[in-house]
């Protein structure tokens, strides 16, 4: 090993996320100095096969077993050897779901390793983790009205998204807010008198059924596209694990059983036009999704979040059923960035689109930016507005000034 590469020292704090919430943050310094530091964000909608984010639930209890049982095992460790740094994670932790040390403790130590060695190198996140060649960025997807278990008395569905073609990453992310502005005015004026507010990815909040949302969205999205000349994509994350109670799907004004739910959803693409649709079925419903697929797959992306949960052995399952044709990629939910490359190497191989995402609480940390080009992601997921979100929106924006594509 070049001694330059070697791990001279790891440290752990806490810090609050968007949501006031703790989490953890690691800095990892190399033998030269080199540091790189990452903090984890946290999910609220998290899937059932997710890595559990601390141990016994507490950032404090993370941060203890960190100083007792880690902190120490990686100095002197080989810092350009990434593989065996996760591996090494996984082994001090001991467990399958991380539930010793902490997803969160492990994705922030990950990271922060690929940060201080592309540091040490003199190169970009997104060139040492994706390479030397060709990149393109993805494009931006948002959301603009919010539900679910991100907000209180919103839609059914967690989140209603927006896209757009622009090539230009910068104009794709205003086109994105415009959207959203759009929509705050067109629902002052449908509410009067009734407060309106945003949810924890600052979407709107708005005590509507699902279908005027639908109609809201698509309205509002027509015009701003008439208005700039751009085609908009529309999307939503139904998160439907998330209201699935006894075989049923608990919408505020009636329930459907699975057969209905699919029916529903492809309705729901035909005549609003949805190209992105994501979690339309519950977690464990492989079968739902792949007729949602077969039924509307040429013509939309339909993408597996609590159904993967970033885990190649899920993601296999879902290339033999034919489940969807698309995967959310979020490092946090399988611990390492080495199962997170496998989880995108995994359903590239089966021409899976992966969409890269951040997570309801966020800190400002950009590292998804990166990974979103290494991982040659088709969509960044990363809402419309707020700091914590176009900390990656804006990074994204900058660094497409520096690459041809
Ligand atoms: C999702 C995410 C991000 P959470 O379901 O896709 O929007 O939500 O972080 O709460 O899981
Ligand atoms: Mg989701």
């Amino acid at each position: 090993m070049e001694d330059r590469f070697e791990i001279s020292g790891t440290s752990l704090r806490i810090i609050l996320d968007s949501r006031g919430n703790k989490t953890v943050e690691a800095t990892l310094a190399l033998k030269t100095g080199a540091v790189g530091v990452c903090s984890a964000p946290a999910g609220a909608s998290t899937g059932a096969t997710e890595v559990i984010p601390f141990r016994d639930g507490r950032a404090e209890e993370s941060l203890n077993y960190f100083e007792r049982n880690v902190k120490e095992s990686l100095k002197g460790f080989n810092g350009l050897n990434q593989v065996g740094f996760d591996a090494l994670l996984k082994n001090i932790d001991g467990t399958e779901n991380f539930s010793a040390m902490g997803g969160n403790v492990s994705t922030a130590l990950s990271i922060a390793l690929s940060k201080a060695v592309a540091k040490e190198i003199g190169i970009p996140l997104y060139r040492y983790v994706g390479g030397n060649f060709r990149m393109k960025p993805p494009k931006p997807i948002g959301n603009v009205i919010g539900g679910g278990k991100h907000a209180i008395n919103g839609t059914t569905f967690q989140e209603f998204l927006v896209s757009n073609d622009s090539s230009s990453f910068l104009e794709a992310i205003e086109i994105n807010s415009l959207i959203h502005k759009k929509i705050g005015e067109k629902a002052k004026a449908l509410m009067k008198n009734v407060s309106i507010g945003v949810g924890d990815e600052r979407a709107w909040v708005l005590s509507i059924s699902d279908e005027k949302a639908m109609e809201l969205l698509k309205d509002s999205a027509n015009e701003v596209a008439n208005e700039r000349k751009v085609r908009v994509y529309l999307g939503f994350d139904a998160a439907a694990s998330s209201f699935y109670e006894k075989g049923k799907y608990v919408y505020r004004e009636k329930k459907r059983d699975q057969g209905e739910q699919v029916q529903y959803v492809i309705d729901a693409h035909k005549k609003y036009g949805f190209y992105y649709m994501e979690d339309p079925m519950d977690e464990a419903d492989f079968e739902g999704h792949a007729e949602i697929t077969k039924a509307v797959g040429k013509n939309a992306l339909i993408v597996g979040d609590d159904l993967y949960t970033t885990n190649a052995s899920r993601i296999r399952k879902g290339i033999e059923t034919k489940a969807t044709n698309g995967v959310l990629i979020k490092v946090n939910q399988i611990g390492t960035l080495t199962d997170t490359w496998d989880a995108v190497k995994t359903a590239t191989s089966a021409s899976m689109k992966n969409v890269i995402s951040h997570r309801s609480g966020e800190t400002t940390d950009d590292f998804i930016a990166h990974l979103s080009l290494a991982f040659s992601s088709t969509f960044i997921k990363s809402g419309t507005i707020g700091g914590e979100r176009l900390a990656k929106l804006n990074e994204l924006a900058r660094i497409q000034e520096e690459i041809e594509y």
